[in-house]
């Protein structure tokens, strides 16, 4: 059975856990990275030089970096139309799925998510959320636009770039800042809760994470 390295707190662990449960694939996942078993050993670091989660080891084959090993398990497990075959059915849908990780999630994560819950919050200038609520608002927009009536990126298939993009709608919906409206992108994220492998493995309390002062 294909193993993950990674715990459940960790979005791009979220993604693939996600992504392998939409294949209907099992995948066993210990628990590595903040708070948990350490990813700085040698034997992890042989397994990944960078020392992240999340980590796929499928049988003699190991695989680092989320986006690789959510495009190897659809290659190796999926099909179309959740992975399509034909190289210009996949591209366009590429194109969000790269967009996603290169421009959204930065805006995302270092933007909000670390200074809201896993920083010291006094270690940002003061207009930190709101200048970075300003810089991801158009991209919100730019999704809330491709998505349109949806109902997924594709259109009416559900695919892999869906499970590039809207893992993250949990933290962008979920944490406190002035979201604009984007009537599509919030309809997308209904349907996506609908989801049970969605439910189980991308809605996970980020509360573990949460900044701490060491002086209290
Ligand atoms: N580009 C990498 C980023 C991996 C990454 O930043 N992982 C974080 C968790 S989301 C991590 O390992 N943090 C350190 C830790 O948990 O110990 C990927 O997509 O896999």
């Amino acid at each position: 059975m294909p193993r993950i390295y990674g715990r459940a707190t960790s979005s791009n662990v979220q993604m693939v856990m996600w992504g392998a449960a939409e294949l209907g694939l099992a995948v066993e996942r210990l628990d590595y990275g903040f708070g948990h078993a350490s990813t700085k050993t040698p034997e992890f670091l042989a397994r990944n030089p960078m020392g992240l989660v999340p980590v796929l080891q499928d049988g003699d084959l190991t695989v680092w970096e989320s986006a690789a090993i959510l495009r190897y398990l659809c290659a190796e497990y999926g099909h179309a139309p959740f992975y399509p075959a034909s190289p210009r059915t996949r591209a366009p849908l590429d194109i969000w799925a790269e967009w996603i990780k290169s421009t959204f999630t930065p805006a995302l994560l270092n933007g909000l998510f670390y200074p809201l819950v896993r920083r010291d919050p006094a270690s940002f200038p003061p207009t930190q959320i709101q200048d970075a609520a300003a810089a991801i608002a158009p991209l919100a927009k730019m999704l809330d636009t491709r998505l349109g009536q949806g109902p997924w990126i594709a259109g009416t298939d559900f695919t892999f770039a869906d499970i590039s993009c809207g893992h993250l709608l949990y933290r962008y919906f979920g944490l406190p800042f002035d979201r604009i409206d984007t009537p599509n992108l919030a309809a997308y994220y209904s349907r996506l809760q609908n989801r049970p492998a969605f439910r189980d493995h991308v809605m996970v309390s980020w509360e573990p994470l949460r900044w701490k002062d060491p002086s209290l």
